[in-house]
């Protein structure tokens, strides 16, 4: 079980590919199967904005995903939606600060899966690990244009407060990373580099995970 060790989960988090059919101009899967070629390591199916599925659309967008990544061997993620994830058995759930509380997704997906919270101060880090999440996201670490209420930027040094303070749950960068700038995040402490558009707005997704992979490892 990935949540309750956390070296594997360390490795499991290191490319993290965020996506949702927004955020695409060619069919998700495609993209989705060229990345985890390519080298990433967790998927997380964030379908937002306005142009996002719902209902039945979403569900089969999101089982045809989840197949994807059953079959490649690595954890389907679902953004937030977590009745969604119940009813599809996904691996995990992301929440915000602003969705259901981590405690009550926590309840409602059980011990096994793995939880993860988006956090931008050591206060919300800590209650989040009290609440059970098994990772948390920091970010925006670099201005996004993929999320409209990003919060402010706050660079690689929230990162490396956070650890400096002693947490030690694992942790993912999120927000702008690029090839270029994910030495500089995993530098300062964080175990991987979770992206949307350095990979779904590249001209070959799988040639993008694997440089991020290639760069976050070294
Ligand atoms: N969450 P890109 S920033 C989904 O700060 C998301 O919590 C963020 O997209 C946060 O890799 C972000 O294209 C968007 O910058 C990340």
């Amino acid at each position: 079980m990935i949540r309750r060790d956390p070296v594997t989960l360390k490795k499991v988090l290191k490319v993290y590919f965020i996506c949702g059919t927004p955020n695409v101009s060619r069919p998700l899967t495609e993209i989705l199967e060229e990345a985890v070629q390519g080298g990433a390591t967790i998927f997380q199916f964030r379908e937002k904005g306005e142009k996002a599925l719902t209902g039945e659309k979403k569900k089969e967008q999101a089982a045809k995903l989840q197949a994807i990544c059953h079959e490649k061997g690595i954890p389907f993620i679902i953004n937030d939606d977590v009745e969604l994830a119940v009813e599809l058995n996904a691996d995990g759930v992301h929440v915000g600060q602003d969705d259901t509380s981590a405690r009550e997704v926590r309840a409602k997906i059980g011990p096994d899966k793995i939880l993860g919270v988006s956090a931008h101060s050591l206060t919300e880090a800590v209650q989040a690990e009290k609440d059970g999440a098994d990772y948390i996201g920091v970010g925006p670490v670099f201005a996004t244009s993929s999320k409209d209420d990003a919060e402010e930027v706050c660079g690689p040094e929230r990162i490396s407060e956070f650890r400096e303070e002693g947490l030690t749950l694992p942790i993912v960068a999120i927000g702008g990373i690029t090839f270029e700038n994910t030495p500089a995040v995993i530098r300062a402490g964080a175990d991987g580099i979770s992206v949307i558009s350095a990979i779904a707005s590249s001209a070959s997704p799988a040639d993008a995970a694997n440089k991020l992979y290639r760069k976050a490892s070294s």
